[in-house]
């Protein structure tokens, strides 16, 4: 079986990616052959810094990594060291639908009170369904945010099925089964998210423990004493599942050891179960992060393996879509 996915090294990474992204990264890895794309050309469709994005693609290959990738059974690769990304995207822009496009609503949301909104925010999600595509994948691990750009993906594959020869597998999205969606914790009405979260409701990986616990302790609950998920209590709901992942417990076992004892001992051990969680992640990184020489290398290995696997899909989209080959 094939998976591929694929993450952004621009923004912080925060307790949503390591529960819709990294954590299930590294539980697919072991049901087949994983291909774990650090998309770097993504990066450029919103304001950025050059050498922020060269420092941060290498911060997420260690992190990628420290969260349990393993490089002999996985592929971690940056995107613009495939160029066959790049060429599927335009391809795939002959049959993606720019109406379809325009109901994305990343890009609604993305594109809001913004001066300057970039064609390549607009465009991106045909590039994120060349990346999958290319690997003839089966399954995507994502959180559920995602979710409209991978139907977006399916619907691209289909299209293209359809119009030219039976050519590319249609991935089917994975999602975590607790904690797809992880709320900011601040406004728990909208996604945990480095651009449209709140700083304070954003727990970082990286947050060093002091820092976690705070902000588990200042987290917005509901009225009432009832550490129970309804939809009237989406703060208290996201921190019941932010713990049921956190130690593995089910949601409903933290329901009932907690009942109507109120909020404040339960943020703080939430808050304590979040530190235990990224306690040794975040020593792993530190150690990855220190030896750049060995990330790069693991990277180029990485890009190698991508292009011979990537290859094959790409000639056949040309083939078929009726470019002369030489
Ligand atoms: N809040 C979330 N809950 C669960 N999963 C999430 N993911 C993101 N936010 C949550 C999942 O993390 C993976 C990698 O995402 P990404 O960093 O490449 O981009 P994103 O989804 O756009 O994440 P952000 O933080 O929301 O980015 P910005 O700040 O740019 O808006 C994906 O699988 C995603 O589903």
């Amino acid at each position: 079986m094939r998976i591929f996915s694929g993450i952004q090294p621009t923004g912080d990474k925060h307790l949503g990616n390591l529960i819709g992204g990294f954590r299930q990264y590294a539980a697919t890895q072991e049901q087949g052959e994983g291909f774990f794309c650090i998309v770097d050309l993504h990066s450029i469709t919103v304001d950025y810094d050059p050498e922020d994005l060269r420092r941060r693609t290498l911060d997420l290959a260690a992190m990628l990594f420290a969260t349990g990738l393993d490089p002999d059974r996985s592929t971690v690769f940056c995107q613009s060291h495939v160029t066959a990304h790049a060429q599927a995207s335009w391809l795939l822009s002959g049959v993606a639908s720019y109406g379809q496009l325009g109901r994305m609503t990343q890009f609604k949301d993305k594109s809001s009170e913004r001066e300057f909104v970039s064609a390549g925010l607009f465009t991106y999600p045909v590039l994120m369904a060349g990346d999958i595509l290319l690997y003839q994948t089966d399954i995507v691990p994502i959180g559920d945010d995602q979710r409209q750009h991978l139907e977006l993906a399916r619907d691209i594959a289909e299209r293209f099925n359809a119009r030219f020869e039976e050519t590319l597998v249609v991935p089917r999205g994975v999602f975590p089964e607790v904690g797809a969606r992880i709320m900011d914790l601040q406004e728990p009405e909208r996604k945990m998210s480095t651009t449209l979260g709140t700083p304070q409701g954003t727990v970082l990986i990286l947050d060093p423990p002091d820092v976690v616990r705070r902000k588990f302790k200042t987290a917005v609950t509901d009225s009432g004493r009832d550490v129970v998920r309804t939809p009237d209590k989406p703060g208290v709901t996201n921190l019941v599942e932010i713990m049921a992942v956190a130690t593995g417990e089910a949601p409903e076992a933290i329901e009932s050891r907690y009942g109507s004892d109120g909020y404040a001992k339960f943020k703080e051990d939430v808050g304590e179960a979040v530190v235990s969680l990224f306690t040794p992640v975040q020593e792993r990184y530190r150690e990855l992060r220190a030896d750049e020489g060995e990330l790069r290398r693991l990277l180029a290995l990485g890009a190698e393996k991508a292009r011979a696997i990537s290859a094959p899909t790409l000639a056949s989209m040309y083939e078929r879509m009726g470019f002369v080959r030489l």
